[in-house]
């Protein structure tokens, strides 16, 4: 039985993007789609692009002009980013009785994430704003043809009473206000489905990260049925600090975890800076951020209905250092 569109082979997901425009380009063609009338079209199958287009990368305004050209023709499907939603809290003004002039303080921090972004709009400015308006039309999560598509964490307990919300999926304006205050039900829904669930090291315990961010937390998934230590569920590129993996997660650690098991639809996520060659890490869940603005690697996953994933359904190009890339068609016609 298949589980997708009678008119479709099916559907290429393809992860973090982070202004790797050149890169997108030579994936899509790698995956068959060609470049008609101005977007990356395929006769049989569709993309869905898992959010993070933007931030860190040499070709953002390229990156966004690919992917939302495709979304604007039907030609893709995207769900929104931890990036795209920190561009909005950052460039939008806050409500005259708030303490902060911006949704996202421009702290230092701040600034540093979205720096590479603005400097690549500084001379469109109209362009930028016009893709700050598509970003607020970006889903938070996708479930459709029998998969599930969420830039970090499918939380059932988050996802369904933010669907009885915004039923698009969508934020809406106030619930978009909401989430930049911490405690509120949008501010954990933003975090959790956006950025995935992640737990406090031990106090005076740090990770001084290979970004150059110190970190006081670290990122953990939420596939593991039973899990007894940290080591069970860290999922960073980075280790643990001393001998952290060993520590048994307390009662209430796991109880903030939350559970996709193996019976449940296909899911696809980006996010977690994966390294290496693509692997899954659970048979229905497929992670497609490689860092490829490491250069690493810009990874897509052809889906066909299957329930089970297949590692051999991934399909990647590896992300040269700048300069031994070879100049592609589409960097005159979209530059
Ligand atoms: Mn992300």
């Amino acid at each position: 039985m298949t589980l997708i569109r009678q008119d479709l082979d099916g559907y290429d997901l393809i992860g973090d993007v982070h202004g790797c425009g050149a890169s997108l380009a030579v994936l899509l063609e790698k995956l068959g789609y060609s470049y008609r009338e101005g977007v990356y079209r395929h006769p049989r199958r569709r993309v869905i692009f898992l959010g993070d287009l933007i931030d860190r990368g040499p070709r953002i305004r390229l990156a966004l002009n690919i992917a939302r050209d495709m979304v604007e023709a039907g030609e893709a499907d995207i769900v929104m980013g931890n990036h795209e939603y920190n561009a909005l809290a950052y460039c939008r003004r806050a409500p005259p009785e708030w303490a902060g002039e911006w949704l996202r303080e421009h702290s230092p921090r701040h600034n540093r994430i979205i720096n590479e972004t603005l400097a690549q709009f500084r001379d469109h400015p109209q362009e930028w704003q016009s893709h700050l308006d598509w970003f607020m039309t970006m889903p938070l999560c996708l479930e459709r043809d029998g998969l599930r598509v969420v830039h970090a964490c499918w939380d059932h307990d988050l996802i369904a009473p933010f669907l009885a919300q915004c039923p698009d999926g969508c934020m809406s304006e106030e619930f978009f206000y909401d989430s930049a205050c911490p405690g509120t039900f949008a501010f954990r829904v933003m975090d959790r489905l956006t950025r995935g669930p992640s737990l406090p090291l031990p106090a005076g315990l740090r990770i001084y990260s290979g970004d150059g961010f110190t970190r006081t937390s670290f990122r953990a998934h939420f596939w593991a049925r039973a899990p007894l230590t940290y080591g069970d569920v860290v999922f960073q590129p980075d280790n643990l600090p001393d001998d952290l993996e060993n520590q048994p997660l307390s009662t209430e650690e796991r109880q903030r975890l939350p559970y996709y098991g193996p019976e449940e639809p296909p899911l696809f996520i980006g996010h977690y800076w994966c390294e290496g060659v693509p692997a899954l890490p659970a048979p229905n869940i497929a992670c497609l951020d490689y860092s490829a603005v490491k250069y690493g690697r810009l990874v897509a996953y052809r889906w066909e209905g299957e329930q089970r994933l297949d590692a051999n359904h991934f399909v990647w190009v590896d992300v040269a250092r700048e300069g031994s890339v070879p100049p592609a068609p589409d960097d005159i016609a979209l530059a």
